[in-house]
């Protein structure tokens, strides 16, 4: 098949009446986004001949992921997420601001509302009796490389399944187990209990999955606890630690893993270890400072407003 038609001056046309460039109500925004992506897809619909068949069989795909809320899903999985994160890195570069610790992507699985304690916070109810007993803990610098007393910790993950909180298929976890809020201490320390996550896998048979097969690609994520990190004068870090070791560190389907953000964990076995952290018996330690950075020009240039609104 060699017909062409995206250069002819109807198509041209066309492109510009679908997206509203030839009326005067509207939004300017929205409609220079959608004439470019609806350009590319022409155009792309063109170059490889995408057939009536592969089209329609794509609009049903894009139905079952709006009916199974795997937007949020498929979007780290095809890497958008993280050209965000790269995104951010290179307008801070231009700026010339040094993030001392990397952003990684939030991924869809956050909810707001999270117990809230000061300085220590046991994150997991117990329930999980496959997990390994973790204690993570580390303090928050400012910009000024001092510690940071009052800042916000919010902490997120998963269980020895791989399920969430709220989002777990077998309705099993009680609400925000393994979620909680941390404000750091006077020293500007942060400390957890929990249990060590095992890694995340999307739902079998899910529209994501059922792309990401067709890719050639799997759907699981290395093991990793999420963090949001906020303090007054200072930008919002979203960020995530991968627990070293995990197969699957440097092979997520999400692109998340980043230099700095694999710390160690120890094995602790000693009695004194034990005993200082109120446990009866072996458990992993993970230590994680945080450094974040300044406002810009007062505001925080990287806000995502539309998560202020979902939280609302
Ligand atoms: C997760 O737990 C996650 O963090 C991301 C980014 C995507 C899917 C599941
Ligand atoms: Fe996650």
């Amino acid at each position: 098949m060699t017909a062409k038609i995206f250069d002819r001056s109807e198509t041209q046309e066309f492109l510009q009446v679908l997206s509203g460039l030839t009326n005067d109500k509207g939004n300017p925004r929205v409609k220079e986004i959608t004439h470019r992506l609806m350009s590319d897809l022409f155009k792309a619909i063109d170059d490889l001949n995408i057939t009536p068949d592969e089209y329609w069989t794509a609009i049903a795909w894009v139905n079952e992921i709006g009916a199974s809320g795997q937007a949020g899903l498929i979007s780290p999985g095809l890497g958008l997420d993280h050209y965000l994160d790269e995104r951010l890195d290179a307008i801070d570069e231009e700026l010339g601001i040094q993030n001392g610790t990397p952003r990684t992507i939030e991924g869809p699985l956050y909810v707001a509302g999270a117990p809230v304690s000061t300085g220590f916070a046991r994150l997991d109810d117990g329930t999980d009796t496959d997990g390994h007993t973790l204690i993570m803990h580390g303090k928050v610098y400012g910009a000024d490389g001092k510690t940071l007393s009052g800042a916000t910790v919010e902490v997120w993950h998963c269980d020895t399944r791989g399920f969430y909180s709220h989002f777990d298929p077998t309705g099993k976890q009680a609400p925000f187990n393994m979620r909680r809020t941390i404000i750091t201490d006077d020293e500007g320390c942060y400390k957890f209990q929990s249990i060590v996550p095992k890694g995340y896998g999307v739902p079998p048979g899910s529209p994501t999955e059922q792309l990401l097969s067709a890719l050639g690609r799997h759907g699981q994520r290395p093991a990793h606890i999420h963090f949001f990190i906020s303090a007054d004068g200072h930008r919002k870090l979203t960020t995530q630690i991968n627990i070293a070791g995990d197969p699957l560190v440097n092979d997520d389907f999400a692109y998340a893993t980043r230099d700095g953000l694999v710390p160690d964990v120890i094995e602790r076995t000693d009695a004194d270890s034990i005993q200082a952290n109120n446990l009866n018996g072996p458990f992993a330690e993970i230590v994680f400072d945080v450094h974040l950075t300044p406002l810009v020009n007062g505001v925080d240039n990287q806000v995502n407003l539309q998560r202020k609104r979902a939280a609302a």
